[in-house]
């Protein structure tokens, strides 16, 4: 009975404390797992901007329920940029494992401008949905002008 409380806390140590990248059995299913996860967020920042850009009419619960996804969805695709995920069917640039510090403070600053989306889109301002959509489209840019191809 001992013998199998040890073998569990050592199994649960090991998985509390394993990187990341252990989540996923094999790079490509890591690479699958982040662009999924910007398809889906992209996706529903896509819906907010289209009534930021009046192409839609505003209905203050779509852009509401939209950002809580994209803030949901911003949190995701980093776990999945570990070591051995750069080759393979991917945009990703090397900059990524070069420039680690770099590509986080962009992750970081998009996550911060997604969450005032969110906060904004609670209010239901447009005006005020308006710059944070702005604002989270130009912290999607600048990773992308840097760490990603085309
Ligand atoms: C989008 C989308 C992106 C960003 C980026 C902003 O709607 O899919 O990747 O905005 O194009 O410049």
């Amino acid at each position: 009975m001992k013998k199998a409380l040890v073998a569990a806390l050592v199994a649960a140590t090991a998985i509390l404390s394993t990187p990341a990248m252990a989540q996923f059995q094999k790079p490509e299913d890591a690479i699958k797992y982040r662009k999924a996860s910007f398809t889906v967020m992209a996706a529903h920042f896509g819906r907010i901007g289209a009534m930021a850009n009046n192409r839609v009419p505003f209905d203050a619960k779509v852009a509401a329920d939209n950002a809580a996804i994209v803030e949901t969805m911003s949190k995701l695709p980093w776990a999945a940029f570990g070591a051995g995920t750069d080759k393979g069917d991917t945009r990703a640039l090397p900059a990524i494992w070069t420039e680690q510090a770099k590509f986080k403070e962009g992750a970081d600053k998009m996550q911060a401008e997604v969450g005032k989306l969110a906060a904004a889109a609670k209010t239901g301002n447009l005006d005020a949905i308006k710059t944070a959509f702005g604002a989270a489209g130009q912290s999607c840019k600048a990773c992308h002008d840097d760490f990603r191809k085309d």
